[in-house]
């Protein structure tokens, strides 16, 4: 299962004619340098490349009048002067003779990807389309848009193919006012938008792009709004809107396919947005989503006007979809204030509508204070002189950014496994690396003796693969793995692990133990190793970096411990690597080791090491590898409302480790925030 890349060149036709800075950013170098980035990348050529076909009329027609349809058809046999003319009755528009054609093109690439994934073609896709689409209305042009690409998508998807559940994830820094009327009052696409807002300041300047604009009728919270308020929101401001906003209700609503307006002018360098969103970061944004609705997203291109940092980012999000590891994010996982407010909310305006809101008792206790006088104000563009130095300086700092990124090496091999006599009973992908290597016996015995771990004979064999297989990851070779140790072993195997990766590169490492493994007492206080023990016996954060809790009971709970606590956790450590370990009578179901594997590789830049029983079955290793080789997880199974008991522990859990980990935090007082 593939990746559709859906492009036609036509679209590259349409350009501006007269004089008009508030369109001139929108051109037709959009999709020529982002296409040649990805070609530059070996990338477009991993992917299944369509041809995109024109959108038909009844096609437009799911979303657009036939009048708007005509006008439209009409402007292909119109003068310069007359089309500036008609343009002008639009905000933020520009029509050219090939308009027309481009965007049938634009929404037909939409309508092709959507085919292509849900007849099973492949599993996920891009479309790289102009004109935009997001805010285009059913009789209106606007913002560069002209026919509402992903919106015709959508109704095309419930009529077509008879999906009942859709998720439109619109990151473009603009809200798609246009997806939001079209679909206020559909209970069946859940819409989540977040957008430079500044109180209503910015561009579309409107009121119902605020966090209690929820839908209409039947409905009403299916309409999600995140309003940035301030400008240079970053990596932490994204992927914490993520965590605990779009994922607990996303996973609530279960989506049967996942759209993405995806516009890029949300990333760092954009005149338009002014945020500082790293390229990398639309890789863990797209793998976050791969987690739903069996990996089915489908990402169509909106806005993004910075054109190196618009293809930067276009490559990371295809990296994502054709399961490559996302490269670690950049800078200090902080969040702004202002985002915190934002997140917080949202959460409060959507909380009648979302058990997975009610439970956490966030919504209610987090009161955003009103005023917060020690707000890091971020440097509005000044004019003058001294700006265009400054300018010069941070657009020289961007470019070497981005020119760094594209230096990372992702490790040749993917996926590696060392499961024995399981191995050939997986039906594994077949570029999984069987590993045949491992270390010298004697390495691993003089590893576990220099330590005073007792390591069982028969394990020693399965130790010499682990510290093989760490070997290839921590030098590069190898992104993730999967091994198996006797059951009564799994214990002393992960703390040789852990002391090995300690002393071989691993700056930073996160343990994430489930079921009853106990930590060597001599490892948990040395700053770089944090443990997360889920289905431990108590519920406690024994020191900073040693945190237990019992395996929560549903799948509700389950969720609301890997969004809420493990991953802001895990994000905010930046470990070096993941080791996963599984360990006897675990309690937990196939499907939630694969999703927590699957979300664990983000943290760490895709390198994770699982560890599971040999006894352990074969279903769960199978599931393991293949998650970490970038598939989709199954499903949970029907949503379950979290038990009181579990969602206390959380709290209080939450509670104890807010101050020293970012990204748990709430909104505390200002001078908290400050310290
Ligand atoms: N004074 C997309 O990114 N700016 N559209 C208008 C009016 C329009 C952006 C400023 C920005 C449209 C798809
Ligand atoms: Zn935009």
């Amino acid at each position: 299962m593939g990746t559709a890349l859906v492009y036609h060149e036509d679209m590259t036709a349409t350009r501006l004619l007269w004089d008009d800075p508030a369109c001139e950013i929108e051109g037709p170098e959009r999709l020529t340098s982002a296409l040649e980035r990805l070609q530059q990348h070996g990338l477009e050529q991993r992917c299944l490349r369509l041809a995109a076909r024109e959108a038909s009329e009844a096609e437009l027609g799911l979303v657009h009048s036939p009048e708007y349809v005509a006008l439209l058809r009409g402007t292909q046999a119109l003068g310069t002067r007359e089309l500036q003319e008609l343009s002008r009755q639009y905000d933020a528009v520009y029509f050219h003779p090939s308009t027309f054609h481009s965007a049938r093109l634009a929404a037909g690439a939409a309508l092709q990807l959507v085919d292509a994934v849900l007849t099973g073609t492949v599993r996920n896709g891009l479309a790289l389309v102009r004109p935009p689409g997001h805010h285009s209305q059913r009789a209106a042009a606007n913002g560069f848009c002209v026919f509402n690409n992903v919106a015709i998508a959508a109704k095309h998807a419930q009529q077509k193919h008879g999906l009942h559940r859709i998720l439109i994830v619109d990151w473009d820094i603009h809200h798609g006012q246009g997806i939001q009327y079209i679909f206020e009052d559909d209970p069946s696409v859940l819409y989540f938008s977040w957008h430079r807002y500044e109180h209503g300041r910015f561009w579309p300047c409107l009121r119902e792009s605020d966090v209690d604009a929820v839908g209409q009728g039947r409905g009403r919270g299916f309409t999600v709004n995140l309003p940035w308020n301030q400008v240079g929101m970053g990596n932490a401001d994204y992927v914490a809107a993520f965590l605990h906003v779009l994922l607990p209700l996303a996973f609530e609503f279960d989506p049967e396919l996942v759209l993405v307006s995806a516009g890029f002018d949300s990333a760092i360098g954009d005149p338009e947005g002014q945020m500082q969103a790293t390229p990398e970061c639309f890789a863990h944004l797209t793998q976050l989503l791969q987690v739903l609705a069996g990996g089915r997203v489908c990402a169509v291109l909106e806005g993004g006007y910075h054109l190196e940092s618009l293809s930067q980012s276009v490559c990371m999000v295809v990296r994502a979809l054709l399961g490559d590891p996302a490269p670690p994010l950049s800078g200090p996982m902080v969040l702004h204030y202002s985002a915190l407010e934002s997140i917080q909310r949202v959460r409060a305006a959507q909380a009648h509508h979302w058990v997975s809101l009610q439970q956490q008792g966030l919504a209610s206790t987090l009161h955003p204070s009103t005023s917060c006088p020690e707000e890091r104000a971020l440097p509005l563009l000044p004019g003058g002189p001294e700006f265009k130095a400054a300018e010069a300086q941070a657009s020289a700092a961007l470019s070497s950014l981005l020119h760094q990124l594209c230096l990372q090496p992702t490790p040749p091999v993917r996926t590696a496994v060392a499961l024995n006599e399981m191995d050939a009973a997986l039906g594994l992908p077949p570029d999984v690396l069987h590993q045949v290597g491992s270390a010298p016996q004697e390495e691993a015995q003089a590893w576990a003796r220099l330590h005073d771990v007792l390591v069982q004979d028969e394990a020693f064999t399965a130790l010499g693969k682990v510290l093989y297989l760490l070997d290839g990851i921590l030098d590069g070779q190898v992104s993730s793995g999967i091994a198996a140790t006797p059951a009564p072993a799994v214990a002393t195997t992960l703390d040789v692990a852990i002391r090995y990766s300690l002393s071989h590169r691993a700056r930073r490492l996160l343990c994430v133990a489930v079921g009853q493994l106990d930590l060597s007492p001599d490892l948990a206080n040395d700053g770089r190793s944090l443990w997360l023990n889920i289905g431990g016996k108590e519920v406690a954060a024994l020191s900073t970096s040693h945190v237990s809790m019992p395996l929560p009971e549903t799948t509700g709970g389950f969720l609301s411990c890997i969004l809420a606590l493990v991953l802001p956790i895990a994000y905010s450590f930046q470990p070096d690597l993941v080791l996963v370990a599984v360990g006897p009578a675990h309690g937990l179901q196939d499907p939630q080791a694969a999703l927590l594997a699957a979300l664990l590789r983000g943290p760490a830049g895709g390198r994770v090491l699982a560890l599971v029983d040999q006894e352990s079955t074969t279903q769960l290793a199978g599931v393991l590898a293949q998650v970490l080789h970038g598939e989709a997880p199954p499903s949970l199974g029907p949503f379950s409302v979290a038990s009181p008991e579990d969602m206390q522990a959380l709290v209080r859990l939450r509670g104890q480790l807010e101050s020293q980990w970012q990204m748990l935090q709430r909104l505390l007082e200002c001078s908290d925030l400050a310290a």
